[in-house]
């Protein structure tokens, strides 16, 4: 079944201007916020505290510099909601400078920003309204974005209004497992339509400040495989519509770039015997490949916002690097139009219900000294930057 991509007679090169990066998220990274869903959830022991985390807040221009000398030339950050918009209607003026800070310290260091602005932690206040579970939630999530850009939209090009809304509808209210921790199907299909509609609202207010900005959003996409039992191939060929173009098709008019997050191979039936993550997921490289194919018929540029591994030892994060690569690349010589990857992550970080056990970083966080460590398969990626090549 797996195809191989070093048959590809195309130079080895990824296209030039490729951008090499890494991705982070405010909540998962950033320390000291208190004010948003996540770390009310923290203090009533529904989930694990994110406290400090890795002190990113702080030392941004540090890790900055650790991504520059690791020849990376972009790089993904999110900006934290309840910092923004503390209380209903009033923002921070300081908080925005802090992140005009930020991003202006990445354009210094030659790293291109592309700015998410919502990563699934909701202020208290809007948590407190019903979240998207509120009719007027499209319209106070627009109202935050276009507040956000009417600030800082000259500081950056490339800007995403959502990260992956599917994972967070079934997190929050399918799984139950995230604030507001429901198990409730016709919510979460409510909640869907809710963020098709503020993506959309979004995108309109934005395009009011500047036409210019090129926006999108970060989404999930998984690869579904199944036997060849009529009913899997059924249930493959249902979800790969529901997950995976549902909620694209219907946001279709509204996107300049499509962001494609992926961790994912899912198959219904016998399973095959893959090597899995510390998070227990399969290692299946040709899954990038097909999620990237399916996503040539949108005709839009695609960066991949995120691909990563939880790899605590560093055993499995270079080969997976590389090999994950080899199929991006066959993608791209088949035509599609892939322009950037972003590493999941740049930090070790908050991952969510886990806590801070799972080790995604291609920099390790020492825990209570916060020192920042070089992974060795940070220089393979690295290497892969600086070539432009996995060769
Ligand atoms: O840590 C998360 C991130 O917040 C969203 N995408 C998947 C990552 C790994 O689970």
């Amino acid at each position: 079944m797996e195809s191989h991509p070093s048959q590809s007679n195309s130079s080895s090169n990824f296209p030039k201007g490729f951008l090499w990066g890494s991705a982070t998220a405010s909540y998962q990274v950033e320390g000291g916020i208190e004010n948003n869903d996540w770390a009310k959830a923290g203090r009533e022991g529904k989930v694990p505290p994110a406290g400090i985390s890795s002190d990113h807040y702080n030392r941004y221009e540090k890790d900055f510099d650790i991504a520059q000398s690791l020849s990376q030339n972009t790089h993904r950050l999110s900006i934290e909601w309840a910092r923004i918009e503390p209380h209903e209607g009033q923002f921070d003026e300081k908080e925005i400078e802090h992140y005009r800070r930020v991003i202006q310290s990445l354009k210094r260091r030659g790293l291109e920003p592309f700015v998410t602005l919502w990563h699934f932690t909701l202020p208290i206040w809007f948590a407190d309204k019903g979240g998207f579970e509120n009719e007027e939630s499209p319209k106070i999530f627009a109202r935050y974005c276009k507040y956000v850009v009417s600030k800082l939209g000259d500081e950056a090009e490339f800007w995403m209004t959502i990260n992956e809304p599917l994972i967070w509808a079934s997190g929050s209210y399918f799984r139950g497992k995230w604030p507001p921790f429901k198990k409730n199907i016709f919510k979460f299909i409510r909640v869907q339509s809710s963020l098709v509609e503020s993506h959309t609202l979004a995108f309109k207010s934005m395009k009011e400040i500047n036409s210019n900005l090129k926006i999108g959003i970060a989404k999930n996409n998984m690869y579904f495989g199944a036997d060849n039992k009529v009913w899997n191939i059924i249930a493959k060929n249902f979800m790969n519509w529901f997950w995976n173009e549902r909620f694209l098709d219907k946001i279709s008019g509204h996107q300049d770039f499509i962001g494609l997050n992926h961790y994912f191979y899912v198959k219904f039936g016998d399973k095959d015997k893959l090597p899995k993550t510390d998070m227990n997921w399969d290692i299946f490289p040709e899954a990038i490949y097909k999620c990237l194919v399916q996503l040539k018929k949108y005709n839009k540029p695609i960066y991949i916002t995120e691909n990563g591994i939880a790899d605590e030892k560093d055993v499995m994060r270079g080969d997976f690097i590389k090999d994950y690569l080899k199929f991006v690349k066959k993608a791209i010589d088949e035509g599609v139009d892939v322009k950037g990857y972003f590493h999941w992550s740049l930090l070790d970080n908050f991952e969510w219900s886990f806590g801070f056990d799972k080790k995604f970083g291609l920099v390790e966080i020492v825990p209570k000294t916060l020192e920042r460590k070089i992974r060795s398969s940070a220089y393979i990626y690295k290497k892969i930057a600086e070539n432009n090549s996995i060769v």
